[in-house]
């Protein structure tokens, strides 16, 4: 009898709201991909995304396995990002378009190539697609500085593009990753035409038919989720929300109890 008093005492806290999750609790996916050298060119990747509300997130790119361009460059090193073993040299390049079935240039949103450079520099006007502009678009992109520390382990000082964006439309888009540079012409032909990977300059064999790349997707306000190449963005509930759901879970215990004949009702949460 205690006991359904406490359960019965927690399904009325939930149903109050005075039983929260917290909101803020972070989310965030990494994903990981390699790119090849054809006879045309490089290949490209398109991860569909599918953002279901308003919100932000952080795209944070970590490839280029070396801090800088040219092995005789003062601090120059090399990190196996991925830990596979060998040395790769994507200079990544990314982009989000609207996603109508396929790649087509009349829906390239924003380019972001490096941290600052090619990503809207300080004013964040440039590298906008078809009249777009970051105040009027579906996702506003804002880059991360130099000064900063990249957080996802990347090793070149600006080739890794790193940025935030804000989602003023929901909608389904496309995330692009290439080598430097995909133009949404050849991104519609479907090859980075006559593109190669650059490894640091002076750097003794290096591998040139492929290149890794991973990509670490986080949000203060999102779940990212994945299913195949899908990424999936939601807002996440507002405790309110949280309280009703669980409540909701508890009531529909109590009533399936209570009709099979159990002493005690059994509540979830
Ligand atoms: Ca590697
Ligand atoms: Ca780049
Ligand atoms: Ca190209």
């Amino acid at each position: 009898m205690i006991l359904k008093q406490i359960k019965t005492a927690s399904v009325i806290a939930l149903a109050l709201g005075l039983v929260t999750v917290p909101a803020q609790a972070a989310s965030s996916l990494a994903i990981n991909g390699t790119l090849n050298k054809l006879t045309g060119g490089t290949t490209f990747d398109a991860w569909k995304f599918k953002i279901l509300g308003t919100g932000t997130f952080t795209v944070d790119v970590a490839a280029y396995e070396a801090s800088q361009s040219n092995v005789s460059t003062p601090d120059y090193f090399t990190n196996d990002i991925n830990g596979d073993g060998e040395l790769t040299w994507l200079d990544a390049d990314t982009y989000f378009y609207q996603d109508t079935g396929s790649v087509k240039t009349a829906n390239a949103i924003f380019r972001c190539d490096d941290v600052e450079n090619n990503c809207g520099g300080t004013t964040g006007a440039s590298n906008y697609f078809n009249g777009y502009t970051p105040g009027t678009n579906p996702l506003t992109r804002t880059t991360h500085l130099l000064t900063e520390t990249s957080v996802d382990g990347s090793v070149h000082f600006r080739r890794d593009p790193w940025y935030d964006v804000v989602v003023n439309m929901p909608g389904d888009y496309l995330f692009l990753v290439a080598d430097f540079r995909l133009d949404p012409v050849e991104a519609e032909a479907g090859i980075n035409a006559g593109d190669s990977f650059s490894a640091p300059a002076g750097f003794t064999s290096p591998i040139l038919d492929h290149a890794d790349y991973r990509v670490t997707f986080s949000s203060p306000d999102m779940y990212i989720s994945i299913s195949g190449d899908t990424i999936t963005l939601a807002p996440v509930p507002e405790p309110e929300t949280w309280a009703m759901l669980l409540a909701g879970l508890g009531l529909v215990g109590w009533r399936f109890s209570n009709r099979s004949g159990g002493g005690s009702p059994t509540v979830a949460g």
